[in-house]
């Protein structure tokens, strides 16, 4: 059977990892004979915005949502497009109409990379940040009042459902169950935020009743974020909002060495929908260009999809080769956020080559 997977670069960095994505996919789907069909689109970036006046085209539903899955790479240019419309006009719409309502962020500290995490070897950081992903403060809700005059007034709303909140909570749970330490922490701010949050503090508890085995935690999201500094060998499985999930899955990476090297799940767990896989870093504008961005967040999110399309020990054997390359401490190869001198491409490859030897 072939699996069709719709890849779209989007913008900055993501056109140059991508590439790397699809040569390390492309290695593992030969040495395991899993017959991947690529198609390539040229929207969702802002690019094509600045070409058509629109990040999708009317039509991209109906193109996209039988494929199998989407190899996505990073969107935003705020010289060319402002930030809030290419990301709504885009990864929003994938997450929201596919209802990917599960963003499921890795945190591992990989062998070899020297972190701001001194005597930490691999296996102390090992956690997963689950994010809701279709609701929650990234809502569209609220508007503008007296625009441009001195009595203008904004409002947002924070949407939080029961079933958006419960359905995240049971993904969280679950994945906890299958964990040997069996632990999840709950991400609040229940004290200042006064509705939303108690609400959300409410589901996990209720929740948490039918998980007995589960030891449960909570904590604020300010001392959370510095306990992720502090002590990330603590955390198991972290659940949160999607401003809270978002925030901690940059977080939670930059604390094991760098962001470059995070992947991400965005996931319809029915599979009404194709799922989404995208490294959790953006379009780094500063370094477009350069060559120089890792490509490791891409290549570990096509382990990601690879595993959510059933094919397990084909993505394991693409992350160990991640971490066989990591761990030689090859500076010719690496990027330079990893100490390296290498390029993204000398990185790519010599992971590919790793899975082919
Ligand atoms: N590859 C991830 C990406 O492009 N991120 C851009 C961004 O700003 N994402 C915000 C979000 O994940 O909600």
């Amino acid at each position: 059977m072939s699996h069709r997977i719709a890849v779209i670069a989007g913008d900055g960095i993501g056109t140059e990892v991508i590439p790397e994505g699809l040569r390390a996919l492309k290695a593992v789907a030969e040495r395991f004979d899993i017959a991947l069909e690529f198609q390539t689109f040229d929207f969702g970036s802002c690019d094509y915005y600045l070409e058509h006046g629109k990040m999708l085209p009317d039509d991209w539903f109906e193109q996209l949502k039988d494929f199998d899955a989407l190899f996505y790479g990073a969107v935003g240019w705020p010289e060319k497009v402002p930030d809030h419309i290419s990301l709504w006009g885009s990864l929003l719409q994938f997450r929201r109409r596919f209802d990917q309502y599960i963003n499921l962020r890795p945190c591992k500290l990989m062998p070899g990379i020297k972190g701001p995490l001194a005597g930490r070897k691999p296996g102390d950081i090992d956690f997963y940040v689950v994010r809701e992903n279709t609701e929650g403060e990234y809502s569209s809700v609220g508007g503008k009042m007296f625009e441009g005059t001195e009595r203008e007034v904004v409002i947002q709303d924070t949407i939080m459902t029961r079933t958006g909140v419960d359905r995240v909570l049971k993904y969280a749970f679950e994945l906890a169950a299958t964990r040997p330490r069996k632990k999840l922490t709950s991400a609040t701010k229940s004290n200042g935020i006064s509705i939303t949050m108690p609400y959300w503090d409410e589901r996990v508890e209720a929740m948490a009743a039918g998980y007995p085995e589960i030891a449960v935690d909570k904590f604020h999201i300010d001392i959370l974020t510095a306990n992720f500094v502090l002590h990330p060998d603590w955390f198991d499985v972290v659940v949160g909002s999607n401003l809270f999930g978002d925030i901690l899955s940059d977080l939670g990476p930059a604390c094991t060495g760098t962001i470059g090297i995070a992947p991400s799940a965005n996931i319809n767990p029915e599979g009404n929908f194709p799922s989404l896989f995208e490294p959790v870093h953006g379009s780094a504008p500063d370094i477009a260009g350069k060559g120089i961005a890792n490509p490791i967040g891409q290549i570990w999110s096509g382990a990601m999809m690879l595993e959510h399309l059933g094919h397990q020990e084909a993505a394991d054997t693409l992350v160990k080769a991640i971490e066989a390359v990591l761990e030689s401490g090859d500076a010719q190869l690496l990027t330079p956020d990893i100490g390296g001198k290498g390029t993204t491409q000398s990185l790519g490859r010599a992971i590919a080559e790793h899975i082919t030897a």
